[in-house]
């Protein structure tokens, strides 16, 4: 009945499942979306997936009146961690509601500018260290961008220093939760799974117990401080602060904690692979090198003791086309689900029963050639240039999802990675010396694997 909806041959009883590459099922669906087109369907062990990644399908299903987010697969099982805070709430459930309105403050366009001094100590812990590197060390790319937007979300969420420049390895909170993480994305509801997962499922349990119990004594900390302290701005402090309009309620302190993990979860690995993808893109485009350049030496100037103030941020133009750019061509987030409220029919012929999962395969829908011309998978800040921003249709580009239920984070991230790739520029050539090819790594996210670069200070000779 998903006729005509096409889709590949399949095995008796676990259908697609099987065929489904596992350590990169996002690029391989992006391989089959080549082969069968804009819209076609697996079939997972009886349940149809069905993968969406035509600019005119994705079009019509971000209509809202039509199709809400649908919190399956992993995303489901990330509640073990994320609980029903915004990520993996269903939108009728109570609390996703409460929270959405609570956090538009703390994630709103005045909070950034109180996040900004913040902001700026870490990014100036990623360049301290850059700068004490001798000529012939090897940065590890994701790691540093990992290690500073956790350290942001950190002490911009809740005040609290992770410190992972000042250690080897992770912080004992983030070795919990990708390790959590990771056997969430593992799990596929297999026969005989639960037995030989058995030890990676104890060990989940305990994470998520130590995960918890860490933040739950910091919101407990912060509630004893004082009356005052729920005023520290910071996003715990809008949260304990904050009543939403529509009910009168605060959030409960369980919730907050999910809210918490949420922006852990949502808030580091994300904004990291937008960075190191960013600067990838740098490495092999010379001329967008050099343009990045001048504008950063115009906005910030040569003097680094000087910290960029808020404002100068946002005057990185350039730059910040070059990260809607690096957003397009390895979305961070590179697939999300929507479910039809109603059966439904799109494309008008294909029919949907009400509920029936569907994919937007935001990968394979920033490389549409009717949106993006005959060459999509060059790398063009000009894409985004205030002018082919203003033709270009809506629900062309979805980084962030979609509608009500789109990233809450996309100023702060945005705020941030601008900050970070100015702050390096302005201080730093880069030196491709390994010239690595892109290798996306996924996990809930995708990433260069293996990606290294050298740094020279500007004022080096070549
Ligand atoms: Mn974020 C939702 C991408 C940074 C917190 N984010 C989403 C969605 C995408 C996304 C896509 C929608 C997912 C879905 O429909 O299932 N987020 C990004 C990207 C970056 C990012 C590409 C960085 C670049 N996100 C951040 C940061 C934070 C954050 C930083 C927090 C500090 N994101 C969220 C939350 C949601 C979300 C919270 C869920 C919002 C909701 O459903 O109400």
């Amino acid at each position: 009945k998903l006729d005509p909806i096409p889709h590949p041959p399949k095995k008796p009883v676990v259908g697609n499942m099987l065929s489904l590459d596992t350590t990169a099922p996002v690029q391989h669906l992006v391989r089959l979306a080549k082969e069968l087109g804009p819209i076609f369907w697996l079939d997972m062990m009886g349940a149809p997936l069905v993968i969406v990644s035509g600019y005119d399908l994705v079009d019509e299903i971000s209509d809202e009146k039509r199709f809400d987010k649908a919190v399956r697969g992993a995303l489901r099982r990330a509640r073990a961690v994320g609980g029903d805070g915004l990520f993996t709430a269903d939108t009728k459930e109570p609390n996703w509601s409460k929270a959405h309105n609570i956090l538009l403050t703390p994630f709103g366009g005045r909070a950034m500018q109180s996040y900004h001094p913040s902001m700026v100590d870490i990014a100036e812990q990623l360049v301290k260290k850059w700068e004490r590197l001798n000529a012939d060390d090897e940065i590890d790319v994701v790691h540093d961008m990992t290690a500073l937007t956790l350290d942001t979300i950190g002490l911009c969420g809740f005040d609290y220093r992770f410190n992972s420049f000042y250690r080897r390895d992770y912080h004992p909170f983030v070795e919990s939760l990708v390790r959590s993480l990771e056997t969430i994305m593992m799990t596929r509801g297999l026969p005989l799974e639960n037995l030989w997962m058995k030890k990676r499922r104890e060990t989940l349990a305990d994470d998520v117990v130590f995960m918890n119990a860490m933040v739950d004594e910091i919101i407990a900390e912060r509630r004893k401080a004082s009356e005052s302290a729920a005023d520290k701005k910071d996003m715990l402090g809008a949260m304990l602060a904050g009543v939403d309009r529509a009910t009168g309620e605060p959030l409960d302190d369980v919730n907050i904690r999910y809210q918490i993990n949420t922006f852990l979860i949502a808030g580091h690995e994300t904004t990291s692979g937008l960075l190191s993808c960013a600067i990838y893109a740098l490495l092999k485009h010379p001329d967008v090198l050099q343009k990045a350049y001048d504008e950063v030496d115009r906005v910030l100037g040569p003097d680094t003791a000087v910290r960029p103030s808020y404002q100068q941020v946002n005057q990185l133009s350039y730059i910040t086309q070059i990260l809607k750019e690096t957003l397009r061509m390895w979305p961070p987030a590179p697939a999300y689900g929507v479910a039809p409220i109603k059966d439904e029919v799109i494309g008008g012929k294909y029919h949907l029963k009400r509920g029936t999962f569907v994919t937007v395969l935001v990968l394979a829908l920033h490389r549409d050639p009717a949106i993006w011309g005959p060459n999509p998978d060059a790398f063009d800040p000009e894409n985004f240039s205030r002018e082919a921003e203003s033709k270009r249709p809506a629900n062309a580009w979805k980084p962030f999802g979609n509608g009500q239920r789109a990233c809450i984070g996309r100023g702060f991230a945005m705020h941030e990675a601008a900050l970070a790739l100015g702050m390096i520029l302005q201080r730093f050539k880069l030196i491709d010396h390994q010239r690595y090819r892109m290798v996306l790594k996924e996990t809930l996210t995708i990433k260069p694997e293996g990606f290294k670069i050298k740094v020279r200070p500007r004022s080096d000779k070549d």
